[in-house]
Formats: structure tokens, C-alpha cells, sequence
């Protein structure tokens, strides 16, 4: 399904708050990384751009989608830590890898979410190639690593 003329920037701003005393992690998947570092661009500079503080946010990569659940759970596992993004790109292939992948990390993201009760937001692309990656990824898109941190400023909102 594309997601062309649906993206949060065009949606509302209520529950926006100022984030200046959150602290947020970020996990992202290192494969895909043309890709994931843009995402991750996007996510960084866009909470910083709601009010938080370079230093209460937390940084950290995984080796691919699959370890974004454990990296989450890491990191969403800390009483400091209010929020957590979790970013990746599983391009679909000629293996059914990307169905496992992508099956594990939504219902691991979602649980890791439901055992801490803490918003640990799912911006994973799952695109057919890398030209729809980009696309999301700063492209004609958006980019949907900026729409996961407002995401999340939004639930801490809630
Ligand atoms: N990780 C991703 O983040 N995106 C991918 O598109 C992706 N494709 C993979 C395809 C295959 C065949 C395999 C074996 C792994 C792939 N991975 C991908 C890595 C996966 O998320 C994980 O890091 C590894 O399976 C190790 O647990």
C-alpha cells in the first residue's frame, strides 16, 4: 500500500507537548543503512526540534530490523527513559525473510510497548526496493524517521 498523501505532518498537533525534560531512545537497524541513517536524521533532528535536549537522547544501532525488539526492550526497560523509537527498513526479497522479519518486529515492538506501558513507536519501512525506501526517507515521501519521533512526542502527550 503506498503511502503517498498520508503522512503526519498533515495531521494535528494536539497532544504536542514540550518535550524538554523526556528523555527518548532511538534504536535503528544498521542494514539498509543508506536508508536507516536518514531515518534516524529525521528522528533526531525532529525531537530536537520539539524542545528536547541532545543529551537526553539515546542513541543506539542494532545490527538489523530483527534486533529492533531486544534493542527497544533495552532501552524501554530503563525507568529514565520516557519513550522509545525503533527505526529500520526490511526490503522485501526473494526469501520469505522479509515476512518473518517484519511479523517479529511489529508484535516485538508492540510487546515491548504493552510490558513497559511506555510508547515505543514503530517506524520501520517495509518498501519492495530501495527507490520506495528513499522515497520515505527524506524523499517525496517525507520522511517517516521524523513522523516516528512526532509520533512519539504525541503519546507522551496522551
Ligand atoms: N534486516 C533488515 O533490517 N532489513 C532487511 O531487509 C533484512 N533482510 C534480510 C534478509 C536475509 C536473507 C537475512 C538472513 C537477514 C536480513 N536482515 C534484514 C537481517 C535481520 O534483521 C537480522 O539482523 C538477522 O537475521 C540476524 O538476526
Amino acid at each position: 500500500m503506498s503511502s503517498a498523501n498520508k503522512n503526519l505532518s498533515a495531521h494535528s498537533d494536539k497532544n504536542l507537548i514540550d518535550i524538554s525534560n523526556k528523555k527518548i531512545g532511538i534504536v535503528y537497524a544498521e542494514w539498509n543503512n543508506e536508508v536507516t541513517e536518514k531515518l534516524y536524521q529525521g528522528a533526531y533532528q525532529s525531537l530536537i526540534k520539539h524542545g528536547a535536549k541532545p543529551e537526553n537522547i539515546i542513541s543506539k544501532t542494532v545490527a538489523g530490523s530483527f534486533e529492533l525488539s531486544l534493542g527497544a526492550q533495552y532501552l524501554a526497560q530503563r525507568q529514565d527513559i520516557d519513550a522509545v523509537i525503533a527505526l529500520g527498513c526490511v526490503i522485501q526479497g526473494e526469501t520469505r525473510h522479509f515476512d518473518f522479519i517484519c511479523q517479529a518486529v511489529a508484535q516485538g515492538i508492540t510487546t515491548v510497548s504493552l510490558t513497559y506501558n511506555k510508547p515505543v513507536i514503530f517506524g520501520v519501512l517495509t518498501p519492495d526496493n530501495q527507490e520506495q525506501a528513499l522515497d520515505r526517507a527524506g524523499g517525496k515521501h517525507g520522511n517517516k524517521g521524523e513522523e516516528a519521533a512526532v509520533t512519539a512526542v504525541k503519546m507522551l502527550g496522551f
